[in-house]
């Protein structure tokens, strides 16, 4: 935003706003009220209360702090805080009926657009405001990607629709080598990253292989049909307990077909494409996989080094293909599919290193619990990620098929904890260099 004019700046978040609120409103005018309120699974809230709590959190961010305006309504903050009631309790409380709730989002939003229009966006609150409005587009992103699982979860007809995602072709090298050497980690620069991805920092990354792709639906299946999920021997301790626990046998949204598999997605029952990313499979699964086939996890730090370094210069990029913005041709974002592309879809995204999509499709398990970067500070509030920190979770990057370009990047961090199947999560293995071949 350095370069970016004040005017450009407010065009494009305007821009931006409009984009997050068009998928709120088409993921929950998609179904109707009974549904809204509706608690589709334990592990989410009804549709109604991500909307009235993404109105919520733009209320407390653009209007009151940024804004310095009167409240819309105060007697509301604790029902949407999510801190105060788990998921499986939003249920019971009084909250918004969905005409109020749509009432309340165009009321904070038609406010803030007044805030943006009159703030100054320049000088010394520049870099506090843009943020601001930057946050809260991510967060109703975020949350749209949220609602999206939810849709997953719903069951009834289907009631969304996309294009299907382009073909591929998978790329001639199962995998790459990256060489021993440090990059650089996070970003102090991104004005819309987020605490958790700052500041930017060295890190010594050893020698690795890593895949070119996500591990496929049929390279899943062999380990499911060849007796994975019955052998301890792959599972971690705590992954084998939960298997056992949860009776897992297959990655969620698969249904048994005879000798074969037919996949929900998003209502439709169909054949399981082969040459796509698997997509929700929780972490001890993914790991359960790697194990089996004599290969491992990678970790954060190899993730984004593949995601970013770029040997020719040394520097570390946004994006795989560059620091332009995603295009429809670099990754799956925005929603524009309903599932993952097939491997080797989006050979303009592919990184330097010759990794295939590390951004979109799916967000891809890492062997790395939560922790700030050195130097870290929470910002603007500790409940966004520091509460977070040495949790029973583990990370997760690069975005999937439901997240909007706007939350994406290569530094951009999520985490989850190790057990969670509903979001669209998949992996891709990495295993160590060979002795002769750590520098
Ligand atoms: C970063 C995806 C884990 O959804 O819980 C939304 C994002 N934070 N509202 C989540 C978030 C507050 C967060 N994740
Ligand atoms: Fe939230």
């Amino acid at each position: 935003t350095t370069t970016e004019g004040t005017e450009a700046l407010r065009t494009r978040v305007a821009t931006r706003l409009a984009d997050a609120r068009a998928r709120s409103v088409a993921l929950t005018d998609a179904v109707d009220d009974d549904d809204l309120v509706r608690q589709h699974s334990r592990l989410m809230s009804p549709l109604v209360w991500d909307l009235a709590h993404i109105g919520n959190q733009e209320e407390l961010w653009l209007v009151r702090d940024v804004g310095g305006r009167e409240p819309v309504r105060c007697d509301i903050d604790n029902l949407y805080d999510a801190f105060q009631h788990p998921r499986a309790d939003r249920p019971a409380l009084p909250l918004l009926d969905p005409t109020e709730a749509r009432h309340y989002v165009r009321e904070v939003r038609d406010k803030v657009l007044d805030v943006l229009d009159r703030s100054p966006l320049e000088g010394r609150r520049l870099e506090a405001d843009g943020f601001a409005f930057g946050m809260i587009v991510q967060h109703e992103q975020q949350h749209d990607e949220t609602m999206l699982a939810t849709h997953q979860l719903r069951s009834g007809p289907p009631v969304l629709t996309a294009e299907p995602p382009p073909p591929g072709l998978a790329p001639a090298a199962a995998e790459v080598f990256v060489p021993a050497g440090s990059f650089t980690m996070g970003t102090s620069l991104d004005p819309w990253a987020l605490d958790n991805e700052r500041p930017a920092h060295e890190v010594h990354v050893d020698a690795f292989h890593l895949d070119t792709t996500p591990v496929t639906n049929a390279a899943y299946a062999a380990f499911v049909d060849g007796g994975g999920y019955d052998d301890p021997r792959w599972w971690s301790d705590t992954g084998w307990a939960y298997r056992q626990k949860a009776n897992l046998t297959a990655p969620r949204f698969w249904l048994r077909d005879g000798a074969g598999w037919l996949r929900d997605r998003f209502g439709v029952i169909e054949p399981i494409p082969p040459d796509e990313p698997v997509v929700h499979v929780c972490f001890h699964e993914a790991l359960a996989y790697a194990t089996w086939a004599g290969r491992r996890l990678p970790t954060e730090p190899e993730w984004e080094k593949a995601a970013r370094y770029d040997p020719a210069t040394g520097r570390s990029r946004r994006f795989p293909w560059g620091d332009e913005d995603p295009g429809p041709e670099h990754a799956n974002l925005g929603q524009r599919h309903l599932s993952p592309a097939p491997v080797g879809a989006y050979p303009a995204g592919v990184s330097p290193s010759g990794v295939h999509q590390l951004i979109g499709d799916v967000w891809e398990w890492l062997d790395t619990g939560f922790t700030g970067y050195p130097g870290f500070e929470a910002f603007p509030y500790r409940e966004y990620s520091e509460v977070f920190f040495g949790g029973d979770y583990k990370m997760l990057r690069g975005g999937s098929f439901g997240t909007d370009p706007a939350a994406s990047r290569s530094t951009f961090r999520n985490w989850d904890h190790p057990i969670r199947r509903q979001i669209f999560a998949g992996f891709r293995c990495a295993r160590d260099a060979d002795p002769g071949e750590r520098a």
